[in-house]
């Protein structure tokens, strides 16, 4: 069978070069090739890279790889803030292609009936992990027996796919992609550090349910892990494949879940001598680490944590239900700097009755305990989170599935105290002043000289993209 894959978009004034690669479609073609399927990937977000931003020159590039590759099965990847991208794209393909198409992914997953009603063209939905569902529909499988395929002309029984036995999978598939752009150095992987990087996941799951989260929403309850053999082969090859590669972005939701396992990963990487040749970065809770692990991964490799620190006040770290405290972040700051490790710092706003004094507390917060890196990000209700079933307001339920109503719930800051224009103004003249001193002193003093040049040559072709497109 052919399959060809579209990757979720994204507004295209919000793409910012070389990001994680898309593993879900890595994985799943891998395993379809592994069984002589012939697999396509159409990544809407590198095709920016490609194409500039003109959405109309990605849709007739699209149409163009399907009517080329000819494929049985048209794979769709969704998430919520970009819904309306598949609605628009199962709409198009459906003039130019008769065979089955598919959704799945974090939205389908999370509302896969729904996806259904308001996406007429769709055959079917994916539920959970796609990889032994699509090899089941390649191998003839009764498509109403497959589990995780949900079908339109069903019996309306919904299963989740969930592959039990990680290592059962082949390696990642990245030459599905444009490897030349997701493998450009930049300083936006492992935050600050401008290296060319690869992504990978060394586990699926999590053991948390943060109230506002669906990361692991597509993996189902529980942690799963791949053996130390096959994260070590994994790593092996794709740095014999791509040679260039400096590091690895280990995107697990909580690498650290086991720390035995850690341990084991860190020893073998010394052993191999693989922690001479790349540097990694991973993410983790707060609460999860010590000292005497923290300077073997440091040992091992690892140069940065990415912490969900979540918030500078316990109040709010409680409302979002995160299950840890701001002593126990703080320590973890401490231990990281402590151990030689960097540390990235997500902090969430627009959290329930915050204050401008909350911004300014967050902000002071920030300069005292010094993570490297941090970043701001919105409380966000992704369906499948307990923050949707609480106050989404069933949005995505009774309304179109446009553009503009997307767009409008997610900007809608439903919980804080702050109009826009005071949120406006204090990021003006607070927080981007700030941010944007720190980071750039951080970028020069983790990054050896030798890569200063290159550095600033490509800051100052983002401005002058930025003056440009003004
Ligand atoms: C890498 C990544 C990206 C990359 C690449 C995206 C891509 N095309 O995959 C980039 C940087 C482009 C990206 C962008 C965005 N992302 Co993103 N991203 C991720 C991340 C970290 C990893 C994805 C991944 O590789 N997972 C590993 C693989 C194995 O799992 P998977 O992708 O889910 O795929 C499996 C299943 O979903 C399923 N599947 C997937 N597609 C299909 C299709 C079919 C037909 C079938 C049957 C099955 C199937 O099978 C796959 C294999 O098991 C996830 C978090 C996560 N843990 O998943 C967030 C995540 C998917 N992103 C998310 C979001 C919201 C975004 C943004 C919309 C904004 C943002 N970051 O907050 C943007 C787009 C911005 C915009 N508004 O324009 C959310 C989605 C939430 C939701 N409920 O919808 C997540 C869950 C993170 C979060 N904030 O919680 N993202
Ligand atoms: S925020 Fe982190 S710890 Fe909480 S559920 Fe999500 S991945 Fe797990």
């Amino acid at each position: 069978m052919r399959f060809l894959f579209i990757t979720h978009g994204i507004e295209p004034n919000l793409f910012q070069g070389p990001h994680w690669l898309p593993l879900g479609f890595a994985y799943i073609g891998a395993l379809l090739k592994q069984h002589r399927h012939a697999v396509q990937v159409f990544d809407r977000y590198a095709a920016i890279d490609r194409l500039g931003q003109d959405a109309e020159k990605i849709d007739q590039a699209m149409l163009n790889a399907i009517t080329i590759f000819a494929p049985d099965v048209v794979g769709l990847s969704t998430v919520s803030p970009m819904i309306h991208d598949a609605v628009h794209c199962a709409k198009i393909i459906r003039d130019v292609f008769n065979g089955t198409m598919l959704a799945g992914g974090h939205h389908a997953t999370a509302l896969p009936r729904l996806t259904m009603e308001k996406i007429a063209e769709l055959d079917g939905v994916g539920i959970g992990e796609g990889e032994e569902s699509l090899l089941a529909l390649a191998q003839g499988k009764k498509p109403d027996e497959i589990k995780g395929l949900y079908w339109r002309k069903n019996s309306g029984k919904e299963s989740f796919g969930r592959v039990e036995q990680l290592d059962l999978l082949p390696f990642p598939d990245f030459s599905l992609f444009d490897t030349d752009f997701y493998t450009r150095r930049t300083s936006s992987i492992i935050r600050g550090f401008h290296l060319s990087t690869l992504s990978m996941l060394t586990s699926r799951g999590c053991s948390q349910r943060c109230s506002f989260c669906t990361e692991s929403l597509t993996y189902g309850g529980g942690v799963r892990f791949h053996s130390i053999d096959y994260i070590t082969e994994l790593v092996k090859r794709a740095l014999k494949q791509y040679p260039h590669v400096e590091g690895i972005y280990f995107h697990d939701n909580d690498f650290m879940v086991d720390p035995a396992r850690v341990e084991n990963i860190c020893r073998r990487f010394i052993e191999t001598g693989l922690a001479k040749r790349f540097a990694w970065a991973i993410q983790a809770r707060a609460d999860r680490l010590k000292p005497a692990l923290l300077r073997l991964m440091r040992k091992a490799g690892c140069i940065k944590m990415e912490i969900g620190v979540e918030a500078a006040l316990q109040k709010n770290l409680d409302s979002v239900r995160k299950g840890t405290t701001v002593n126990v972040n703080e320590k973890a700051l401490r231990l990281c700097r402590d151990a030689g490790i960097s540390v990235h710092a997500y902090i969430l706003t627009k959290t329930q009755n915050e204050l401008l004094a909350d911004l300014d507390f967050t902000l002071n917060w920030l300069k005292k305990n010094r993570p490297d890196t941090f970043s701001l990000h919105p409380l966000l209700r992704h369906p499948g989170s307990v923050l949707y079933k609480e106050k989404g307001n069933r949005f995505f339920e009774s309304h179109d599935w446009t553009r503009e109503n997307v767009l409008r719930f997610y900007n809608e800051d439903v919980f804080s105290k702050i109009s826009p224009q005071e949120r406006k103004k204090w990021a003006l003249s607070r927080y981007n002043p700030f941010y944007k001193r720190h980071h750039r002193i951080i970028r020069y003093k983790v990054n050896p000289l030798r890569k200063w040049p290159q550095m600033l040559y490509e800051a100052l072709a983002r401005r002058l993209k930025k003056l440009f497109a003004k």
